[in-house]
Parts: C-alpha cells; structure tokens; sequence
C-alpha cells in the first residue's frame, strides 16, 4: 500500500470536545480515522499534539510527501512511519494516522484489521463495563468519588458477556431508583449511571447482581498534598488510610478489579495492596500510562498484575506492542481500553482481539462504545 497524501481535521467527541481526525489518500482509496479524548488523564500520558491540535494538523499534512516512496504491507512497517513523524506529531494524532493506514493496508490484503496484527488471534477479551460513575466523569456535585463501577461478566463469548453486562446495568437501574432519591435515569461521560450515592452505597447494590465487579478509582484525580481527599462523605486519607480502606472495601465486597488504587506516583502502595489481594486484579492505569519504563517500574516493584492500555496514552502502536510484548511476558493481564471522550472508531476491538487481551473496558452502552462491542461480537460470529 502507498500513501500518496495525509489529511487531517478537527471533530468532535462524544463529549462534543475537539479530537483529530487523519483521512489518507493511497492506491486502494481513502481512509479515515480518528483518535478519543482521556479526562482523567495520567501526568506521564504523551501528549495528545504537540503544540496544539491546529499545529498537528499542519505538520502531519506538511509530511505527506515523505511517506510516498514506502511500501506499506505488514503491522512492523509502521515502524517506517513514525521514523519520518516522531516529535513532529502528538500521541492522538500518531494513533489516527496509524489507524487510518491498518485500515489501508488490511484492505490491500482483504484482511481483517486485527489479522494484520496477529493472524493466528483467537482468544476474545471479556468485557469491562462501566455501569455507574462519579469523579471526573459525572458533573454533577454529590456522587461517589471513585471514578468507575465495573461489571465484569465471565462467559466465553463476547456476545453473551455484554448482554449479562447490559442485563447488569439495566437491574442497577432499578437498585438505584430505590436506593438515591436524587437518581434520575441520566448517564454521564461514558454513559454509565449517575448517581448521588457514595462508593460503599454503589458498592451494597453492585454486589446483589451476582456478577463479578470491580472499580476505576483513578484516584490520582482526588489526590494532592500527601492526602486523599473525599467528599462524599468529606474525608482526608492519608496513604497508609486509603491502603487500610481499600483492604476493607476488596475483603467485604469481593472485589475482582481495582484499577488506581493509589496516586500514579505511589508504586510501593501498590505493592502492598498486591500483596495482599493477589487474586484480585490489581489494575494499573494512570500508574503505567502504557509505557515501556513505568511497566517495568511496576514489574520491578511487584506493583500490579493487570495493566490498561490505552493506544492514545502513548501514540506509537509499534510501542504498545512492545508494552503487551513485556506484560505478558511478566504474567500480567492486559485490558485494552476507551477514553471516556470517544470516536465512532472501532479499532479498539481490533487491536484487542489481535494481540489477544484478556480484557477489553469499553463501556456498555453508548453508540461509541458499541461500535467496538459490536465489532468483538462480529468477530466472533465470523470465527464460528
Ligand atoms: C480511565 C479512563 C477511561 P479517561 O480512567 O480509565 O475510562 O478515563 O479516558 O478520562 O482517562
Ligand atoms: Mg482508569
């Protein structure tokens, strides 16, 4: 596959904020597509442009005669790619044009997306699924100061898996009807269920679903000044405090998944807590950034044993290989993941099944998070 020209544009998210958008021009057509937004973004996340998006769009074009002269054919090639790009562009706008060109190259070959990754993938990813929420993601004032509340269904297919987590979310519904006077069926950034309750409240009716579950914490978000700091209700916690708390929370609710426990700056917390729960996910996110180094932070202090990758935390997806490479190397379970701004773009599903993550967190409603269930579950039905 040639490039013969790069385009790129600005839209918008499904939060109805700015993303990018890179549409290349080649000798099979033209193909588009598009990179999501974090909010609670990790401090060691490259960065989404540059300068600014505007600035990425004028450089990305600016190189368009550079990429003609290469014959693109396999996922490595792409290595060709960020060699001419790399300091010129953002990690959003790296990962658009990357997306973009797997397309391209995937229908030059009549491939699958993810069979350009790995032809021989065949294991699916169960669905993490975001069913309430608060922190960053709920702008309203009272809600529970951990970010995500997820179901986790455990069947051996996609399909079945997000209709008992959809069957989950909708039975949370009517729990919360009951239990927050303040609920009113709204949903917030990634469409999970607003709600006024506070985490051990959302936590009492998540556990009456008979599904496993877990929480995004993402607790670097309410962190500052040595303290955790909750509001509903109001509490500093020290970190010795929040290790104390979270032991309490993952004995008493069984908890199978907590992601960010701790400040993205506090590897040994995480160890701690690891030590003590080994059978439980011990997630990192804001902590791992889907990053080489900080991975091998956490893996030299025994800090997590599952790691998100986000393709847009990094940009470079011969990188994110390299992290999935390493991860499961070390035994540590990988869950591709959203942003909570998302695109129509499907390429997560892709990309998950290719390099067979054991998990996928994607939401569990929402056009821009079915988009990527749906193509998991097309996937599946083709392999049948
Ligand atoms: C997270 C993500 C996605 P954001 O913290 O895991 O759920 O949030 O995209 O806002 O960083
Ligand atoms: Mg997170």
């Amino acid at each position: 596959m040639i490039i013969k020209g790069v385009k790129a544009k600005s839209i918008k998210d499904s939060r109805k904020e700015p993303t990018i958008e890179v549409t290349i021009d080649t000798n099979v057509g033209k193909f588009s597509a598009s990179a999501p937004n974090g909010k609670s973004k990790g401090k060691y996340e490259s960065k989404s442009y540059v300068k600014s998006l505007s600035k990425d769009i004028d450089s990305l074009e600016s190189l368009s005669d550079y990429f003609s002269e290469e014959y693109l054919e396999k996922f490595e090639d792409l290595r060709r790619i960020e060699d001419v790009v790399k300091g010129h562009i953002g990690a959003n706008t790296l990962f658009a044009f990357e997306t973009a060109v797997l397309k391209a190259i995937s229908k030059e070959q009549k491939k699958e997306i993810w069979e350009i990754v790995n032809t021989n993938a065949k294991k699916f990813p169960r669905f993490v699924g975001n069913s309430a929420g608060g922190g960053l993601h709920s702008s309203t004032s009272k809600k529970p100061d951990f970010q995500e509340f997820l179901v986790i269904s455990d069947f051996n297919s996609p399909e079945k898996n997000q209709k008992n987590n959809l069957e989950a979310k909708e039975r949370l519904k009517y729990l919360l009807k009951k239990k927050d006077p303040k609920f009113n069926e709204k949903k917030n950034d990634e469409n999970a269920w607003v709600t006024s309750l506070n985490e051990k409240e959302v936590l009492d009716l998540i556990g009456q679903l008979n599904i496993p579950f877990g929480v995004d914490i993402a607790s670097s978000s309410f962190y500052s000044r040595k303290k955790y700091h909750y509001k509903n209700p109001p509490l500093d916690r020290t970190k010795e405090e929040q290790l104390m708390y979270l032991k309490n929370l993952i004995k008493n609710y069984n908890l199978f998944y907590i992601e960010d426990p701790f400040d993205e700056e506090d590897f040994e917390s995480f160890s701690k807590l690891l030590k003590f729960f080994p059978n439980s996910l011990i997630v990192g996110d804001d902590l791992t950034v889907t990053n080489y180094k900080r991975l091998e932070k956490a893996i030299e202090m025994k800090s997590i044993n599952a790691l998100i990758i986000k393709p847009n935390q990094n940009g470079s997806l011969i990188d994110l290989a390299n992290v999935v490479e390493l991860a499961k190397k070390k035994g540590i379970k990988t869950i591709f993941s959203h942003r909570s701004g998302e695109t129509n773009e499907s390429i997560l599903a892709d990309l998950a099944f290719g390099f067979e993550a054991d998990f996928i967190k994607c939401g569990v409603t929402g056009l821009e998070r079915e988009i990527k269930i749906k193509r998991l579950i097309e996937i599946e039905k083709r392999l049948k």
